[in-house]
């Protein structure tokens, strides 16, 4: 038996039929009043949910070096004076709000403004800006320029001192040089004087090793597109910039027994996979620091043996 022709007519007869049998699927007004609360909850449990994100909730993460440490009070101070400012305007903004409303039968008065009130309210905010000056002028000097190390750090006999002037030095020209190179995507390491004549020196990539209360010049540049250098209770961002030099320093208080490790990330969108350069900085005691570093000599060399030796061997062999 045929089936019968499907008509424009029958087809539009059948649907409305359906949809009589099942009811569209709407929100209930219960669901629709949720919503924003719904919406609410999942945007701060994103943010509470994301703390790497933050690098601190409200201020700056600080403690393991006193520039991080001299950021922090200075966003503290601004903050402080912020939240003020806010609560005195918004407090005046409401109480005129709520005291002068309209009111039935009662006719505003026409103001043209009040002299006095009007300078008073623009030298306020002159002072407030020319005090939160000369503060962040008097924290700049501790943010920038490296200190000496303490008299626990790494000792200058010990050689890996040094006292070069192309970059950022401690007033008794005593610092710790680790080259910092960042390339899509990892962060590598170099533990050598002269940054611009590294080749041959011992070398790690992703953590970097370094003795606790010494000061720790970093030399940062970068070999093919633009990274940021960032573990946040070090001190600041830093620019890693191919073709160019950029510094900064840490110092890095005594850790607990087997170390301490301050993590942080690249901080500048670099690509397809900039959310895997991620960063270590394990701070050790001064005497763990040579222990370290002779020890990654010693590895760096066999390794290079090693290789000399199968090359020897493939040449020998005529397959190189
Ligand atoms: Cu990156």
């Amino acid at each position: 038996m045929l089936a019968a022709p499907v008509t424009l007519w029958s087809r539009g007869k059948r649907m409305s039929r359906l949809r009589a049998a099942v009811p569209p699927l709407r929100p209930s007004a219960r669901v629709r009043r949720a919503f924003p609360l719904v919406l609410a909850v999942a945007l701060t449990a994103s943010l509470l949910l994301a703390p790497a994100a933050f690098a601190g909730a409200l201020t700056p993460e600080s403690g393991g070096s006193p520039n991080a440490d001299a950021i922090h009070s200075l966003y503290v101070i601004t903050l402080v004076i912020a939240v003020l400012v806010f609560v005195g305007v918004e407090g005046a903004l409401f109480y005129a709000l709520f005291k002068f409303r309209a009111r039935k039968g009662a006719t505003a008065a026409q103001i043209h403004g009040n002299t006095r009130l009007e300078i008073g309210w623009t030298v306020g905010a002159a002072l407030i800006l020319v005090g939160l000056t000369i503060v962040t002028f008097l924290k700049l000097g501790p943010i920038v320029d490296p200190p000496n190390s303490d008299a626990n750090g790494i000792r200058g006999e010990s050689g890996v001192l040094t006292a070069s002037t192309n970059d950022i030095t401690p007033p008794n020209g005593q610092k710790l040089t680790v080259c910092v190179t960042g390339r899509q995507y990892i962060w590598r390491f170099t533990y050598a004087v002269d940054c611009k004549n590294a080749y041959g020196q011992p070398y790690t990539y992703t953590r970097m090793t370094v003795p606790s209360n010494t000061t720790v010049v970093l030399d940062i540049e970068s070999t093919d597109v633009a990274h940021s250098w960032w573990i946040p209770k070090l001190g600041g961002k830093f620019d890693a910039i191919p073709g160019s030099h950029n510094y900064t320093w840490f110092k890095a208080p005594a850790p607990p027994p087997g170390g301490k490790l301050y993590s942080g990330q690249c901080a500048e969108f670099c690509g397809r996979l900039h959310a895997n350069m991620v960063a270590q900085v394990r701070v050790v005691s001064p005497a763990e620091y040579q222990a370290f570093i002779a020890n990654l000599k010693g590895s760096i060399s066999q390794a290079n043996k090693q290789s000399q030796q199968l090359r020897d061997r493939l040449r020998k062999s005529g397959d190189l």
